[in-house]
């Protein structure tokens, strides 16, 4: 906060308290929901002001709300860029209004750094790769239909997101290792359930040796289940399927073995962010990048964990 003056000056808040403006992609998904949830009840926690809007996975209304955010002068503003081009205009508007900018769970491609303070959020090549080395290390059973060549259908998330982008190399740099493994269908599912399952239905339309399904999220990969089971084959069995998120519904369906592997993608920012506005605004050198923690889970690791899990 500028520490003094009306109100109204520093956007809002009474002196000492930070005020947050937070540009959110959407509720697409699980995922989204349980981010959400997490950065509300981190601000509550951390007696900081949240100004929270929803862009329904439209980058023009994230660039309407942080230039809203700008004109209410809030202290600090933090968003998830739902593609990673298109941000530098607005990002320079923040930054010759002095208002720091921390980016969450996906990046931005500008190449000038100075326009953000941080980038919290996990590494999606090594969520690619994780979800890569699975399928390398169960080659023999992936290859359902047993014809020696494992067959591959991906569904990509959002187009132009870090995270679509990201976990597509990280996937394919692994399958390399293994000449059997292709990707024979690739197409956006928008990482929604709804998504997910009309992409999966035209990629069963359209050719009968689909060994496995990539799914770059679990909301895809519980679509395209719904898809599979429509088309009277077993998921889990006739259809291996990897996804990456790990919320309750994809734990679920893992502990079930509808799905086989699980790579998980933490929206429990909400602390560290809050962390990092505090330490930002009073002055403090914050890393450029933090890196989430986050694991993989089998069915029978997911059976375990399924009770306790927050989301
Ligand atoms: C990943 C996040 C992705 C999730 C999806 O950090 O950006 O967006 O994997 C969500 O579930 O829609
Ligand atoms: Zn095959």
């Amino acid at each position: 906060s500028d520490g003094g003056g009306d109100a109204a000056a520093d956007g809002g808040g009474s002196d000492d308290t930070i005020t947050m403006g937070f540009a959110q992609v959407g509720a697409e998904s699980g995922w989204r929901t349980a981010n959400t949830k997490n950065i509300q009840e981190a601000a509550a926690e951390a007696g900081v002001d949240l100004k929270f809007s929803d862009a329904q996975q439209k980058q023009e209304n994230q660039i309407k709300a942080i230039r809203s955010y700008i004109q209410q002068k809030v202290d600090v503003i933090a968003f998830s860029p739902v593609v990673e081009t298109g941000w530098d205009a607005v990002l320079q508007e923040a930054k010759r209004a002095n208002i720091p900018v921390i980016l969450t769970d996906r990046a931005v491609d500008s190449e000038d750094t100075s326009l953000y303070k941080t980038f919290l959020g996990s590494d999606f090549v090594e969520e690619g790769k994780k979800a890569g080395q699975w399928l390398v290390d169960n080659a023999a059973d992936a290859d359902v239909d047993g014809d020696g060549d494992i067959n591959v259908v991906e569904l990509q998330g959002t187009t132009g997101a870090a995270p679509a982008i990201d976990r597509k190399e990280g996937f394919e740099e692994v399958i390399a290792a293994n000449g059997e493994i292709s990707i024979s269908q690739s197409q956006t599912g928008d990482f929604t359930r709804d998504g997910g399952k009309q992409v999966m239905e035209a990629f069963l339309q359209s050719e009968d040796d689909i060994d496995v399904v990539f799914a770059h999220n679990d909301d895809m990969g519980l679509g395209a289940i719904e898809a599979i089971e429509a088309a009277g084959l077993v998921p889990g069995e006739d259809v291996k399927i990897i996804t990456i998120d790990a919320v309750k519904d994809g734990m679920t369906a893992l502990s079930e073995g509808k799905i086989n592997f699980i790579v998980e993608c933490s929206p429990l920012l909400g602390p560290q962010l809050m962390d990092l506005a505090e330490k930002v605004l009073a002055g403090e050198e914050v890393p450029t990048r933090v890196v989430t923690e986050e694991t993989t889970f089998t069915p029978e690791q997911a059976a375990e964990v399924l009770a306790e899990r927050q989301y």
